[in-house]
């Protein structure tokens, strides 16, 4: 297992912790090592904001995968989850964004990585902070908890950390 790589998840579908650990169960593959994961936050929506909270966490792993083919493994987990792409920013059983991929660069039609819309994310900052707040951020060259500190404390309330079995029925 020669790479390291970031994957971002999320699910606003009931029963989102359920959605969470199926993602988890069906990355693991002789390709795909799990290595650590952040706690579960449950999030306020972002982008668009009429539609239900979210669940979102963040995964270390190490692979065999070039960034295209985890790319499509990833969408390939996100079918067999139910995923159904109707509105672009529309509730999801799972999503599952590649954040990084060793140090590298890579921007092709198909992919971007870093992710191009992490860096003022506090779904996605805070809960990789938690892993690791010295990772690098390539082409910005910043730590982790450095993007963290100039993220607003309006933004950081959205991002609340998840109790699972805490009577929501989920
Ligand atoms: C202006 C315009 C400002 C668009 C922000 C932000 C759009 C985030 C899309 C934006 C804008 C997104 C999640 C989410 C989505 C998630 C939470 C997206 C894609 N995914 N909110 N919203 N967690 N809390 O995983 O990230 S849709
Ligand atoms: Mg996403
Ligand atoms: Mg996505």
């Amino acid at each position: 297992m020669m790479n390291t790589a970031y994957i971002a998840l999320g699910s606003n579908i009931k029963p989102r912790d359920h959605y969470l650990n199926q993602a988890i169960k069906n990355l693991e593959t002789d390709d795909v090592k799990l290595v650590n994961k952040s706690s579960v936050y449950e999030t306020d929506p972002v982008g668009y904001t009429e539609q239900d909270n979210f669940l979102n966490m963040v995964l270390e792993i190490e692979t065999n995968l070039d960034p295209i083919n985890l790319l499509l493994y990833c969408q390939s987990v996100e079918l067999q989850l139910g995923r159904k792409r109707k509105l672009r920013w529309g509730p999801r059983t799972i999503d599952l964004d590649i954040l990084l991929y060793n140090q590298e660069n890579i921007k092709t039609e198909q992919l971007t990585v870093p992710h191009p819309r992490m860096n003022e994310r506090a779904f996605v900052l805070i809960p990789l902070n938690e892993l690791n707040p010295l990772i690098n951020i390539p082409l910005i060259n910043k730590s982790v908890s450095s993007i963290l500190d100039g993220v607003s404390p309006e933004e950081k309330k959205g991002v609340i950390k998840w109790m699972p079995s805490n009577g929501e029925g989920e």
